[in-house]
């Protein structure tokens, strides 16, 4: 079939927490263990959750990133390539062994329960893939840390490849949120053509005049929760990208997580003031606040808008192609326009946050 065997195997792994922005930044350090072992990474899809589905529903990788530029940085595959050509020959059912850190709660007592639960459960059963036994890493010193050597080693005499050719995880193999050395992996996710299109074209024809202001907050209820969880130097999700690995700009506040509706009025004035901007571009998970936008900043004269649909990925695409941005300096999802922002020298912002 043309697809060569990698003997010093592979890696898998079902990206079960989260939603995009969390799985992203697994996925990141996920990346780099594999590079580490110098093992292809097998490219898992995309777990996603939809009100008309009881199960989550898996996307295919490459739907919203190219393969390309990934195997610029290491070899990778994605898991669909993988089960129809490899699996068949050097995966065979009776082989599907799992990896987890330690005995997963579950039906069976000191076992990974790996399909225990949703997504767990449908993300493995999209590929058909049960597992005969479970494999526990939680010994092997430095875990994910493998560009160092040592650890990678740790690993290899663990779970030599011949022995073990394919390893398939629980859950990301990886730090979460991402760590510092990782953020550099981001110039490697490429938005497809599909979403890259979608993005071009809003542009093209909903922001005619630039320069423009990508704003993305978060709304919905998850996220109250999220803000009442944090405390001095813990660091609360993605809150490093601005406050600093080790707090150097500061720590997590009310303000930093849920922004009240006219700080973050203020704040978009001020903005487009000092940048000129003609449009404003709003991405929210909920209430945009279109028009109260389009009032508080009448004077300026600027044009408000948003998608039209709900789609993630285009207004991360637009957020990371406007001339300026503010994000949520907790959330995840803002950070993924952040990292591809950054990659690209551009600038970044946040609510509630004054740069140091
Ligand atoms: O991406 P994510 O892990 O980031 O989860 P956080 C937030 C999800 O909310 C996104 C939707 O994946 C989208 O599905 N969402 C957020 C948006 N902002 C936007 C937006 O601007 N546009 C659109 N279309 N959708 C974590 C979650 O969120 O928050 C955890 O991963 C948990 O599961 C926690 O819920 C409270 O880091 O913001």
């Amino acid at each position: 079939c043309g697809v060569d065997i990698d003997p010093n195997g592979y890696v898998v792994y079902c990206p079960c927490m989260g939603r995009f922005g969390n799985q992203a930044d697994h996925f990141l350090g996920s990346l780099s263990f594999a590079k580490g072992l110098n093992r292809t990474l097998i490219l898992p899809p995309w777990v996603e959750y939809k009100p008309q589905h009881r199960n989550s529903i898996q996307i295919p990788f490459d739907t919203y990133f190219k393969i390309k530029p990934l195997e610029e940085y290491h070899r990778v595959i994605t898991m669909e390539k993988f089960m129809k050509t490899l699996a068949p020959k050097i995966w065979t059912p009776e082989k599907r062994v799992v990896y987890c850190y330690s005995g997963r709660h579950g039906d069976k007592p000191n076992d990974c329960n790996a399909k225990d639960g949703n997504p767990f459960g449908p993300f493995w059963d999209t590929f058909s893939i049960d597992f005969v036994k479970s494999e526990f890493y939680g010994s092997v010193g430095g875990l994910f840390d493998t560009p160092d050597k040592h650890v990678a080693q740790n690993w290899n005499d663990m779970f030599p490849p011949h022995k073990h050719l394919v390893m398939a995880f629980t859950g990301a193999p990886a730090e979460f949120p991402v760590s510092q050395n990782n953020l550099r992996l981001q110039r490697y996710l490429v938005w497809s053509n599909l979403i890259n299109d979608q993005a071009e074209k809003f542009i093209r024809e909903n922001i005619p005049s630039r320069p423009f202001l990508g704003i993305h907050m978060r709304h919905a209820s998850d996220w109250t929760n999220v803000c009442t969880h944090f405390s001095k130097n813990l660091h609360l999700f993605a809150s490093a990208q601005c406050l600093g690995y080790h707090f150097e700009h500061g720590q997590v506040t009310m303000d930093l997580c849920m922004p009240p509706d006219e700080l973050v009025k203020r704040q978009v004035k001020k903005t487009m003031k000092k940048m000129k901007a003609k449009t404003l571009f709003v991405a929210a998970d909920d209430n945009h606040m279109i028009g109260e936008f389009t009032e508080f900043l009448k004077k300026l004269k600027v044009t408000v808008v948003k998608l039209d649909i709900s789609s993630p990925h285009v207004d991360l695409a637009i957020l990371a192609k406007a001339d300026h941005y503010i994000g949520n300096c907790v959330s995840t999802f803002s950070s993924f326009a952040v990292r591809e922002r950054r990659a690209h020298n551009k600038s970044v912002a946040f609510w509630g946050f004054t740069e140091p």
